[in-house]
């Protein structure tokens, strides 16, 4: 892989990626909608705005892979999330299917399954249970992922976020937490890995409470180094005694659950 492309670079998971990936490849070209900071030996910068697709089409012009971390990566409007995550990630892979690029990875969400209950461990074959607009597009774009995948052979690595952060920041995160290292060693198999045609897995560190069975992961050769148990005691205690919503305690995605929830029964 000589050219590089992350979108999304100017947000939390790309600045840090930015130093992790720094010399990894060739050349790594850096995209967001807000201006970046200059470009580095080895490195491009470059503003696009996903749902513009002639900006699209320049953006992955001479690329080979894309890490693909652009987009509204929260709950937010139907118009903000249709433009930037539906519109934004369809212009992504039909420009990277006209360009020829070989690999995508794609930071999809733990809320593409967040309505499952945290009682269940589940796996990557699960059928996508969204708790949001937000992981509707999320969903949508791991179906993308799929088509180009069957009908155009580009290799489609999807990487189901936990929490990104250095350390796990409360209950429901010490299950789906996941380091800057072990996502930088999850995002180099997505790109390096000789053998990826469709695969999901969870980007989640080796946490002791995980919700997630990821043997696809560990399949692939993932192994993590961390794990969220040692800052547990922490994490509970500071949250001990603090109102607990009933709903967003029984799923996965927590308060993305609890949100706009008016169901009268809950569905397990
Ligand atoms: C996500 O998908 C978000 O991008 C991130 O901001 C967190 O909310 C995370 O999920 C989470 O579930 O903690």
């Amino acid at each position: 892989m000589h050219r590089v492309l992350m979108t999304g670079a100017a947000g939390g998971i790309g600045r840090a990626l930015r130093e992790t990936l720094r010399g990894v490849y060739p050349v790594l070209r850096l995209s967001d909608r807000v201006p970046l900071a200059p470009a580095r030996d080895g490195e491009e910068v470059d503003v696009t705005e996903l749902a513009d697709m002639g900006a699209v089409r320049r953006m992955v012009e001479g690329v080979d892979a894309i890490i693909h971390l652009g987009g509204v990566s929260a709950e937010n409007t139907w118009e903000s999330i249709l433009q930037s995550n539906i519109v934004g990630i369809f212009n992504l892979f039909e420009a990277a299917r006209e360009a020829g690029v070989r690999r995508i990875v794609f930071a999809t969400s733990n809320h593409a399954v967040g309505f499952y209950p945290r009682k269940e461990r589940i796996d990557h074959r699960v059928v996508p249970r969204p708790d949001s607009r937000y992981g509707v597009s999320k969903a949508f774009g791991e179906a993308l992922g799929s088509l180009y995948s069957d009908k155009h052979g580009i290799g489609v690595f999807l990487i189901r976020i936990g929490n990104f952060g250095e350390k796990p920041i409360d209950k429901r995160r010490l299950s789906i937490w996941i380091s800057p290292r072990d996502l930088g060693e999850l995002i180099r198999i997505g790109i390096e890995h000789p053998d990826i045609r469709y695969e999901i897995v969870y980007g989640v560190s080796g946490n002791a409470r995980s919700w997630y069975d990821n043997a696809n992961a560990h399949r692939l050769g993932y192994r993590p180094q961390d794990d969220s148990e040692p800052y547990a005691e922490a994490v509970l205690a500071a949250e001990a005694g603090a109102p607990q919503d009933a709903i967003a305690e029984y799923y996965q995605g927590g308060t993305f659950c609890a949100a706009e929830y008016t169901a009268k029964t809950r569905r397990d």
